[in-house]
């Protein structure tokens, strides 16, 4: 799952393209003669196109291509929950692997475009780089949400944050949705993911679930909060008991970063 653009963000580009106004009015409405007045968005604004900051999104813009972000924390920070040896390989080994595979589909894709590579596998390649982007992006997301149990991690969100409210409102309240995200995880089939949403258009929470990296995924949100549910997420301890790690997860969610995603993406309480 990746985070999709706001309207008014399309509305930006098109303008800027000279193009707002022509491709998005609505049907049967009459088209405006003049561009649509776009809001400024000045550079300091938190409303960013995603709620994570580049540090946090594993993006090397002066060699254009992903890399592994960094932690943020020690390795074994999050333990007796996540432990020191899950975490190591999951992000060494699996997640590196996402970062490659993502710079590699880009690589190839370009290649096709300057004719050096195999027009046929332009799906192939647009498959490969759906999976492992979102699979980057997912963990980066994954990292950042996370703290040490007791130094930001575990608990709920703040009483007095937006998001509760937030919570409060779509979904009855925190113990609702804390029960909904956990189901969720547990039932995913197979490999996959449960994630907290925002739609920003409409300022609605979601929980929903993706197979794999991205599959099932709604489009138009924007994450808030993902578990990691494939196995090497937590066979090394938990073996099968994925209701033992779900549990021992909420541990370690960082609620005062999920806040501030929520506050970065958009997203009120009222
Ligand atoms: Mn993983």
């Amino acid at each position: 799952m990746t985070p999709n653009l706001t309207r008014r963000e399309v509305i930006a580009a098109l303008s800027a393209a000279g193009l707002a106004g022509t491709a998005l009015g609505q049907p049967g409405s009459p088209r405006p003669k003049q561009p649509l007045p776009v809001d400024p968005v000045p550079p300091s604004s938190p409303v960013g196109l995603s709620p994570l900051k580049p540090e946090q999104l594993g993006w090397d813009a002066a060699r254009r291509e992903f890399v592994l972000p960094a932690l943020g924390y020690k390795v074994e920070a999050l333990e007796p929950h996540i432990d020191r040896e899950t975490m190591t390989i999951h992000r060494e080994k699996h997640h590196d692997a996402y970062v490659k595979g993502a710079n590699t589909a880009l690589k190839r894709l370009a290649e096709i475009r300057e004719n050096q590579g195999d027009v046929s596998l332009v799906k192939h390649w647009s498959r490969e780089l759906a999976f492992h982007l979102s699979g980057h992006l997912n963990h980066c997301w994954l990292w950042a949400s996370m703290a040490p149990p007791g130094a930001g991690g575990g608990g709920q969100p703040s009483a007095t944050s937006g998001l509760l409210a937030a919570m409060n409102r779509d979904f009855g309240s925190f113990e609702k949705f804390a029960a909904h995200f956990k189901t969720a995880a547990q039932q995913v089939e197979g490999g996959g993911w449960a994630w907290l949403v925002l739609h920003r258009d409409t300022n609605l929470l979601l929980v929903m679930q993706a197979e794999k990296q991205q599959q099932m995924a709604v489009g138009g949100f924007v994450p808030l909060l993902g578990i990691d549910v494939w196995e090497h997420a937590y066979y090394l301890k938990y073996k099968w008991d994925r209701k033992a790690y779900i549990d021992a997860f909420m541990n370690v969610i960082a609620w005062g970063r999920v806040e501030e995603f929520f506050t970065r993406a958009g997203g009120t309480g009222s």
